[in-house]
């Protein structure tokens, strides 16, 4: 790692980036390589860096329509966890989980990932059974997570009004391992380790199409920028992964809804953890910029802009608010929206297609960013080994047909 004196640094901020490295090449894209990602966000950036590090592929390309992380890695509030309730899930996030706790050093790049805690409120009897549900299920797995009383979850976190509101707090779940990373930095920071190892990555080219061979396996992709050949494809381009398949005529089991997020001016250090509270539909944090980073629910019908409801969007502000009351004064300053592809039992899908060559990872919906590092991982090796790892086998595409659903809808955690 280069090391800078601070007067070094001054003069190199004043300098107009004159002699400054860009972090990955500005590639242009070769008429083929052995393997083509589809989705320049974290899942597909960090698959290219493993298919790279791991399986040893060099000729890697990741296509992206637009900018690296402009999609929803760049969207959204950064909560990770790995406190959901079936074995299969637990071990999928808790796999993530690991990863981000090297994902610094692994990639030199730093991330901020921050173990802050994540608590989630339980505000009636049912809440309270499902959380001690979760609990349970999540320790006999070795996941933490802990049952606080109102009283606990107002030491940790002051700000939290508890009673003499519409849906009172009657305890919490908590996450002590689960916290918040910098969305952006995880983005960059897989593009530079990829870029690193050869990986070209290729922005502003849409994928409009794919090739088949005459066995009808994969053959390469249709771009905006012309035809790219591959014998291995994968997709990971989240809410648009459907109308990618349809290419291919695989339809998925998804359909994509917008979801909103919105922060506030900046403040003072005053929120220590992440709260979330999915029966009044709102959570919340503090950026390590100072500001207050606030998420609803999903819109209510399905659409492919990146913005959502006003009302939506509203809705969580008046929840916050109701269990914040101080922060009726803020400002708000950005909303914005991105676009999640939502399954059927709110778990993911990390596969081999119909299509021989052709793998994808979806289904993320609202909760893929806690993912990256361990979708991204698991699709690199089934691409690499034509087959799934032991963990994201259960995950298929055909799980829909057969019956085999992993139902993670009550720690999705997020109204949809
Ligand atoms: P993306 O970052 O969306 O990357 C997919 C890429 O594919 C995009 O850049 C897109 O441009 C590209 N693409 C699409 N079509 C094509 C094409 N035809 N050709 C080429 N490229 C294409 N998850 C959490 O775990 N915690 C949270 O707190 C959380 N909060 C969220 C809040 C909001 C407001 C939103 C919108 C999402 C939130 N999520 C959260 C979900 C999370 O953001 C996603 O699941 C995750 O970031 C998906 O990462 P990705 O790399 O798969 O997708
Ligand atoms: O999956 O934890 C989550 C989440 C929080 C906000 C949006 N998704």
């Amino acid at each position: 790692m280069q090391r800078f004196s601070g007067l070094t640094l001054l003069r190199r901020g004043l300098s107009g980036q004159r002699g400054w490295q860009p972090q990955w090449r500005r590639a242009e894209p070769k008429p083929s390589y052995d393997a083509i990602i589809v989705g320049g966000g974290g899942h597909g950036l960090g698959a290219a860096y493993y298919l790279a590090k791991e399986h040893g592929l060099r000729r890697i390309a990741v296509v992206e329509k637009g900018w690296i992380g402009g999609g929803n890695t760049g969207r959204n509030t950064t909560i990770i966890r790995s406190n959901y309730l079936f074995d299969e899930s637990a071990a999928l996030y808790d796999h993530s989980v690991k990863l981000w706790e090297t994902l610094s050093q692994e990639l030199n790049y730093n991330v901020m990932f921050s173990q802050r805690g994540v608590m989630m409120l339980a505000h009636t009897v049912h809440d309270v059974q499902v959380s001690k549900r979760h609990i349970y299920a999540n320790r006999a797995n070795g996941v933490d997570n802990e049952w606080l009383s109102p009283d606990e979850a107002r030491r940790i976190c002051p700000l939290l009004k508890v009673d003499d509101i519409r849906f009172p707090v009657m305890g919490a779940a908590f996450q002590a391992r689960g916290g918040t990373a910098r969305h952006d930095a995880v983005a960059w920071g897989f593009a530079r380790a990829a870029d690193a190892l050869g990986v070209d990555i290729i922005e502003n080219c849409e994928v409009t199409g794919f090739l088949r061979d005459s066995n009808g396996a994969v053959a390469g992709i249709e771009t905006s920028r012309g035809v790219i050949r591959a014998p291995r494809i994968g997709v990971s381009a989240a809410g648009h992964t459907s109308v990618l398949l349809r290419m291919v005529d695989v339809r998925m089991p998804l359909e994509s809804y917008p979801l909103q997020a919105l922060v506030s001016e900046p403040v003072k250090p005053i929120f220590p953890c992440v709260v979330m509270s999915n029966t009044i539909h709102a959570y919340i944090s503090q950026s390590d910029k100072g500001e207050m980073v606030i998420g609803a629910g999903t819109d209510a019908y399905t659409s492919y802009t990146q913005r959502g409801g006003l009302h939506i969007s509203r809705h969580a502000l008046e929840a916050i608010c109701e269990l914040f009351p101080m922060f009726r004064r803020l400002r708000m300053m950005r909303a914005w929206g991105g676009i999640v592809d939502v399954t059927p039992d709110r778990s993911p899908i990390i596969a081999k297609t119909p299509v021989p060559g052709l793998y994808v990872n979806c289904g993320w919906g609202t909760g893929g960013f806690k993912a990256t590092p361990g979708a991204a991982n698991l699709l690199a090796w089934t691409i690499a080994h034509d087959d799934p790892h032991p963990i994201n086998a259960p995950f298929t595409i055909e799980r829909f047909r057969d019956g085999e659903l992993i139902d993670e809808a009550a720690a999705a955690a997020v109204a949809h």
